[in-house]
């Protein structure tokens, strides 16, 4: 007679122990079957336990990706929450444009966070509160200092696996901080039980909010350099290009030097601001240099 398998998702590895959290938030401290090359099953991965004893099971099956990180090292993620700072960083419009372009390429929703909202906009980051959420984009104004709009974040997080991302300074940190410290009573049981902080080599952990959501507690993509992708294909993860780009004249219209073209056309309208499209050729030359090996 076999046991019965539950369906769970690996929120956290530590030397041969496996948590997987199943959908009522309870966490298994789980084993692999035999089978399994141990570098194989990544947090984030969806997997089937056999429950042993007690929050206890064993790794029977891990279920197919829908996506892979390489820094952090994690799988399944549905979100990332891009963060910039209204001030103290400046916000990194170039850094937003890449990190928005990888979110699409990997298939994952976008979350606009600008920070610091204590503080007065800069230029910058009052383009970034006009002109994205254009795009369809959320964006969510936050303030860990006066402790406003995280509970809209987390609304947003229900039910996602999402990454952190941005650069250093903008308040990542704090802001998990502020989320997590709404942490699911059983996660931190588990946390302590396994002495958080003692272990040598170090994984990326999925932190439970108690609405399902679940958070990563290292920045994603921290790598930036460009995946493999056609030329051709880039303005297609921009949105914003994407949807002028049938108008143009030559349908393998680059949109660098054509005549006829109609993303140029909305920028110099003013409806494609000026460094979404410097941007852009940005990270086409650098395609076409990677072309080159
Ligand atoms: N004024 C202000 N400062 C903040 C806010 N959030 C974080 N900080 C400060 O910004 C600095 C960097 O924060 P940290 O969370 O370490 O940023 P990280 O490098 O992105 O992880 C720290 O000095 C924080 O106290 C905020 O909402 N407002
Ligand atoms: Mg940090
Ligand atoms: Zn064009």
């Amino acid at each position: 007679m076999g046991e019965a398998k539950i369906k769970g998702l690996v929120i956290k590895k530590y030397s041969s122990f496996y948590y997987v959290q199943d959908d009522k938030l309870d966490i298994y401290e789980c084993k692999l079957r035999g089978k399994f090359e141990k570098q194989l099953v990544l947090t984030g991965d969806k997997v089937l336990i056999t429950v042993l004893e007690e929050n206890k099971g064993i790794v029977e099956e891990v279920l197919p990706r829908t996506n892979e990180l390489y820094r952090p090292r994690i799988a399944n993620v549905t979100m990332v929450l891009i963060v910039m700072a209204n001030d103290f960083p400046l916000p990194s419009l170039s850094l937003l444009d890449r990190l928005l372009f990888l979110a699409y390429f990997n298939d994952i929703e976008p979350v606009i966070i600008l920070n610091k909202s204590d503080l007065k906009m800069s230029n910058d980051a009052q383009i970034i509160n006009d002109y994205y959420p254009r795009l369809n984009i959320k964006l969510v104004n936050t303030s860990t200092k006066t402790k406003t709009g995280h509970k809209t974040l987390e609304f947003l997080l229900a039910d996602e696996v999402a990454v952190l991302a941005g650069p250093s300074g903008v308040g990542k940190s704090s802001l998990l901080n502020l989320l997590i410290s709404e942490l699911n009573i059983k996660t931190n049981e588990v946390s302590d039980k396994i002495g958080r902080g003692r272990h040598t080599t170090r994984h990326v952990e999925l932190f439970a909010l108690s609405n399902g959501g679940l958070i990563a507690d290292t920045p994603g993509f921290s790598t930036l350099g460009l995946p493999v992708v056609d030329k051709y294909d880039l303005a297609s993860y921009f949105p914003d290009f994407a949807e002028y780009s049938s108008e143009c004249r030559f349908a393998d219209c680059l949109h660098r030097k054509e005549k006829e073209c109609a993303v140029k056309e909305r920028v110099a309208a003013g409806d494609i601001i000026p460094s979404r499209y410097d941007n852009y050729l940005l990270m086409l030359e650098e395609i076409i240099e990677n072309e080159r090996y």
